[in-house]
């Protein structure tokens, strides 16, 4: 069985910077944990704006603390985030997404995630290999 707790992860190669430093991504569970998903601890900084479009993979994310929105650019509808809520990019929906109030997210990825991925220009992650 494996126990991880955030502090494990705080300052090594699971905690991940964006470029931009619009969020921190602390991840629990990567394809090396051979679990079929990566399991990660986000946070989204106040009065950021991030460029999302998951190409090649699905996400859910559940927001556990914190207000923002996503908007999805296909149809223009605005969704609010606060805690309790669990919106799933089941169609590898391109958005936007706010954060109002710094934002505290679980989030999980299928195929998971291999380690240090940022977004790449078109707000993706590379696909793993
Ligand atoms: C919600 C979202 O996708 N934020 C960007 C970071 C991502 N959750 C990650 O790599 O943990």
């Amino acid at each position: 069985m494996l126990v991880r707790t955030i502090r494990d992860i705080a300052g090594t190669d699971r905690e991940v910077f964006a470029d931009n430093h619009n969020w921190v991504s602390r991840r629990l569970l990567l394809k090396k944990d051979q679990m079929g998903f990566s399991f990660h601890e986000t946070i989204i900084f106040a009065g950021t704006q991030t460029h999302i479009w998951y190409k090649n993979h699905l996400e859910a994310v559940y927001c556990i603390d914190g207000e923002g929105e996503v908007e999805t650019l296909s149809d223009g509808k605005i969704h609010r985030i606060v805690p309790g809520t669990l919106y799933a990019l089941n169609d590898h929906d391109e958005h936007y997404l706010r954060a109002i109030q710094e934002m505290r997210l679980l989030c999980v990825f299928n195929p998971p995630l291999s380690g240090r991925e940022v977004h790449l220009p078109d707000g993706s992650y590379p696909a793993s290999d």
